[in-house]
């Protein structure tokens, strides 16, 4: 099907989707039935106590949030809160955890999360880390895959809107960043209609190998276009970085017919070895600028904050040989490098093809200078000298592939609501499967890398419509999973997800199973608000500052009863965990706490910050049932008015009491 730009090109667009949409339902009544096979149920049947084979990492979206389900149930096995404060526990309230959200905005509570991306050696999952991207307010974040919590978050300057994110090079030297819109670099006050001249892109390369101590390597100045997505080189591609972009128009008003104009846009392919030797010949220009890198202290379990100055900016100018320019139809979306390095697949959203480009032939083209023209210091190659070769007729809409491995790529297909299956080198379409409804990305565990695990393909569909019981005008966002383990994709499984899901990752639970942190030890924990045992808990007064260090077990606070807190004061609750056994939590709340409670894993200190309105009597509790005498673990704390002369106390416990003065004795 042609797309008739000789009307509004939004006007055209917004006619396709819903013939797609009108496609789909269609398809819908005609073939659900048909398209779950009988045996689908045992396929997906993982029994009670029985664990999944893989672990999948799917993005909250605009819950700023990754979710962890078990593949092929669906199940989901957890939330892990990155970019968006998470009440259930305590993550961005406590004050452990708070500075892992400071910006040079300010305290964030909130991100759009996209593509959660898996750390790899030698082109790999490897288990290590996940990352994942924050596209409002530009930052990468590292996921520990041995707690499934976030550790770390770098800021990233000069960009707005992180979406081209965080993709990772084979061995995780790196994980990328590009702006999704250009602005003026330094961002200053001009006229918006100054686009063409004042704003510009950029591509940021962070160092990513080193936990808590990511850092931005140097940043690509690019021309004032949309930066879209990425993916790094391999195998013989290996030190090269592929991104697309849009708007090459560079429309800073109605960009949905503005930036529509152009047959081509661009892949930015970025040889970004040569980046390095640039940077370390001194042609990268240090730049002013402020971002932070947040990271949580191994020891203490407590996030910092610092604040960094400076960044080095190369300019492909003056830099030869850095970045150079793939055309590509039409607005391309995704960019998808096959496992062996050689094809990079471009999902141009308004394309009627998929159009592939050849590594070798890129190689080729950069020798014989086979330019069209240079755009600030990067040469466009031509089309045709870098082609590898274009899938005919896949459908429409196409954004997202992936690969199994075994000579196959998969494309989702936005616009005609399908995944398509066609094999590389011959740009064949051999299998085509509906979903429902919209799909945007699709997932295969290990599918960007080198060596996919190709036996399940989840589709992340942007619309649910009929697919479940309803629940209002919102529906939660819609996975399906199918088998590819066959010639022929078969559907398995719905299963709803958080957030809108855009991309998502996948590995083997082996690769992370066993090395599951269950605690964490006390002897161990350096956080300064730590207590091992009652007798080393108590009150302190500061000023108007309370300090109360306290230690929560089966089933008791210790102490658990104060007074000696006036109005006015600002109350620090330090509470330790001192458990010493897996998934052994206590919580802690405050009648009248203007925040969310603490979540206290075993082995860890966190703390709540408290101002009391006025005098009385509160009582705190253990927010996790822990035990049989959950609900008996709880105390008050007494607050008298300001000028009040009751004494500062914290009680100890007769038992305590005695051992104290024993120890008193032995002496
Ligand atoms: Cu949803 Cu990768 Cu942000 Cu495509 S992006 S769908
Ligand atoms: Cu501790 Cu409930």
């Amino acid at each position: 099907m042609k797309i008739p730009m000789t009307r509004s090109a939004g006007l055209a667009i917004a006619g396709i989707v819903a013939v797609g949409i009108i496609y789909a339902c269609a398809g819908q009544r005609t073939a659900t039935t048909n398209l779950v096979t009988g045996d689908a149920a045992s396929k997906v049947y993982v029994a009670p106590g029985s664990y999944d084979e893989y672990y999948a990492f799917m993005s909250g979206g605009y819950s700023g949030q990754v979710s962890v389900y078990g593949l092929p149930s669906g199940r989901l096995l957890k939330l892990v809160p990155v970019f968006s404060q998470f009440a259930e526990d305590g993550y961005g309230y406590d004050a452990e955890t708070k500075p892992l959200l400071e910006t040079t905005y300010g305290f964030i509570p909130w991100d759009d999360s996209h593509h959660p991306e898996l750390s790899m050696t030698d082109g790999v999952p490897d288990g290590r880390w996940l990352f994942i991207n924050a596209n409002n307010t530009p930052r990468i974040a590292r996921i520990d895959l041995t707690r499934f919590e976030t550790d770390e978050i770098i800021q990233i300057p000069n960009s707005a809107g992180g979406h081209a994110s965080p993709f990772t090079t084979p061995n995780t030297k790196y994980v990328v960043s590009a702006t999704r819109f250009s602005v003026p670099i330094p961002n200053t006050d001009v006229a918006i209609d100054s686009y063409k001249k004042n704003f510009k892109g950029t591509l940021s390369f962070i160092t990513a190998d080193q936990p808590g101590k990511m850092d931005i390597a140097f940043q690509i100045l690019m021309p004032g276009y949309n930066y879209d997505l990425g993916h790094a080189g391999k195998g013989p591609s290996d030190g090269w970085f592929f991104f697309t972009s849009y708007n090459s128009e560079q429309a800073n008003t109605k960009l949905e017919e503005n930036a529509s104009q152009n047959d081509k846009d661009y892949i930015a392919a970025v040889n970004y070895k040569r980046a390095e030797e640039c940077v370390a010949q001194g042609q990268a220009k240090a730049t002013t600028t402020e971002y932070y890198h947040n990271y949580v202290d191994p020891g203490s379990r407590q996030a910092k904050s610092e604040k960094k100055t400076s960044v080095k900016i190369v300019d492909p100018a003056n830099c030869a040989g850095v970045v150079y320019y793939l055309p590509t139809p039409k607005s391309p979306h995704g960019v998808d490098v096959d496992p062996t390095g050689e094809y990079i697949v471009a999902g141009g959203k308004l394309a009627t093809v998929i159009p592939v480009h050849s590594f070798t032939k890129l190689q080729k083209a950069i020798a014989d200078k086979a330019f069209d023209k240079t755009v600030d210091g990067i040469p466009v190659l031509k089309y045709d000298a870098v082609m590898a070769g274009e899938v005919q007729k896949p459908g429409l809409g196409p954004l997202h592939t992936e690969f199994d491995g075994k000579g196959y790529a998969y494309t989702s297909m936005f616009i005609s609501s399908e995944v398509v299956k066609w094999k590389l080198g011959t740009w064949e379409v051999v299998d085509r499967a509906p979903t429902y409804y919209s799909i945007g990305h699709l997932m295969i565990p290990g599918g960007d890398s080198k060596h996919p695990w190709g036996k399940y393909l989840v589709a992340m569909n942007k619309i649910t419509k009929d697919r479940y019981l309803p629940t209002g005008p919102e529906m939660a966002q819609s996975a399906q999973l199918f088998d590819i383990s066959g010639d022929k994709m078969k559907l398995l499984l719905d299963f709803p997800t958080i957030g809108e899901p855009h991309y998502a990752q996948a590995l083997p639970a082996s690769l992370i199973k066993d090395k599951q942190v269950k605690f964490h030890k006390l002897s161990e924990n350096t956080s300064p608000w730590m207590t091992k045992s009652e007798a080393d808990g108590g009150i302190t007064r500061n000023g108007k500052h309370i300090d109360i260090k306290m230690i929560a077990i089966r089933s008791h606070f210790a102490p658990d009863n104060i007074e000696g807190v006036q109005v006015g004061d600002t109350v620090n609750f330090h509470v330790t965990n001192i458990e010493q056994d897996w998934d052994i939590l206590h919580g802690f709340a405050v009648l009248g706490a203007q925040t969310s409670e603490l979540i206290l894993q075993p082995g860890e200190t966190r703390t709540l910050t408290w101002i009391p309105k006025g005098p009385g009597v509160y009582p705190f509790y253990c927010t996790d049932f822990c035990s049989a005498l959950h609900q008996e673990m709880q105390g008050y704390i007494r607050v008298s008015p300001a000028g009040s002369s009751v004494k500062l106390m914290a009680n100890v416990s007769k038992k305590t009491q005695a051992q104290l003065a024993e120890a008193k004795k032995e002496k």
